[in-house]
């Protein structure tokens, strides 16, 4: 990966210039990605214990998220993320359990229970636009919120991620055009961790790379070690200062991995190579900033180990919290809409709730999911 920014290579080793950043900082850095890996980790156990209906895999891609959401303002920029950055609200301190809620759609889910698992939304706790499923349909969302940012002579911006597949989306194509046209103060983060579920990036772009992709438009590409935390910091920030600056949007290639399936509903097995999946095994995201961390006398072994730790036993005590939440009343699918509830829509909601009271379905709650 010659053209491609590295900090710390994949044995831990430094071979670039190490952002400035103090020993908590990068701590905390370390911290959020063991974290994210262990919301991951239990979410699949959740899945597959029957516990939750689904899950999106985020194990191999922690430093790109991580990275990222380092290198923002949280109290002046946006995020307009795709399903998988974990990462981002763990490193911002998101609690575990309201991502749980959602996992479970519990009561205090922020959406209710009305969207999937992993579509994240905090309202009032983060810049953080609620996840959707279709791809690409947060790109020009992103653009738009950075351009009413700059409209109004804030200085905040607004990071958007994408996976590769995504950059074949009409949102990608659009957002990318009217950035680069109108300057928006915008961070277009492309996850290109390989594969479009079964689909390998050479079969999806005959493209060189995902980051030249920016040059159509106007854009700068750069491209980075998607495993490397410090590289995505250091790329994702001179971003973000770029954006803030009035110097218009950057696209950011962040080379990575996906090390485990496309979602709980899928067997990457089946159409991964194994000698591709062993290959990414020695460039593990965490294992590299650890090493380098301990070689750098930034902590101990002992303090590593701890943190890893206390991440499992948080993740199993924020699981065990949700999943004893009660579901969303029946109720809630027509409360949120309206202010005041119009009368047609007062009369359907007793006539539902009437309906299924009636027949014993007040609700439903086996947080079963088709996929
Ligand atoms: C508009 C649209 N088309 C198709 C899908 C089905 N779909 C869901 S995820 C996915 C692959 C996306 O790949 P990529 O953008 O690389 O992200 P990754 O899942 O690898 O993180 C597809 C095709 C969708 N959700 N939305
Ligand atoms: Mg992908």
């Amino acid at each position: 990966m010659s053209d491609t920014m590295q900090i710390i290579d994949p044995t831990g080793k430094k071979v670039g210039t190490v952002p400035r950043l103090k020993t908590e900082v990068l701590v905390r850095m370390y911290r959020a990605m063991v974290r994210t890996r262990a919301f991951d980790d239990r979410c699949i156990k959740l899945q597959r214990t029957g516990r939750i209906g689904f899950s999106v895999p985020n194990r191999g891609i922690e430093a790109t998220s991580v990275g990222a959401a380092a290198a923002l303002d949280i109290t002046q920029d946006w995020v307009a993320p795709h399903y998988r950055d974990f990462g981002i609200p763990i490193f911002h301190d998101i609690e575990p359990e309201s991502m749980m809620d959602n996992m479970f759609g519990n009561v205090d889910d922020g959406a209710v229970g009305r969207q999937m698992p992993v579509h994240f939304s905090f309202k009032d706790k983060l810049k953080y636009l609620s996840i959707s499923s279709p791809l690409g349909t947060q790109i020009p969302q992103a653009v738009g919120i950075a351009m009413a940012m700059k409209k109004r002579g804030e200085s905040g911006v607004c990071l958007t991620t994408f996976g590769d597949g995504s950059t074949n989306s009409l949102g990608f194509h659009s957002g990318m055009n009217f950035a680069g046209v109108f300057g928006s103060p915008v961070v277009f983060l492309c996850q290109n961790n390989g594969w479009a579920i079964s689909c390998p990036v050479e079969k999806q772009t005959a493209s060189e790379t995902f980051a030249i992709k920016g040059e159509a438009y106007g854009i700068p590409g750069i491209r980075v070690d998607g495993n490397d935390v410090l590289a995505v910091y250091r790329a994702v920030s001179q971003a973000v200062k770029r954006a803030r600056a009035g110097e218009g949007p950057t696209l950011i290639e962040a080379v990575t991995f996906r090390m485990s399936g496309h979602s709980t509903s899928d067997d990457p097995s089946k159409y991964v190579p194994a000698a591709e999946f062993e290959e990414w095994k020695g460039r593990c995201p965490i294992q590299r900033f650890r090493t380098w961390m301990i070689a750098e006398g930034k902590m101990t072994e002992a303090e590593a180990d701890q943190i890893v730790a206390e991440a499992d036993a948080e993740m199993m005590a924020a699981a065990k919290i949700s999943m004893a939440k009660s579901v969303p009343s029946l109720e809630t699918i027509f409360s949120d809409v309206f202010e005041i509830m119009p009368k047609h829509l007062r009369k359907q909601a007793e006539f539902c709730i009437g309906h299924y009271s009636s027949r014993g379905e007040g609700v439903n709650d086996k947080g079963e999911f088709p996929l």
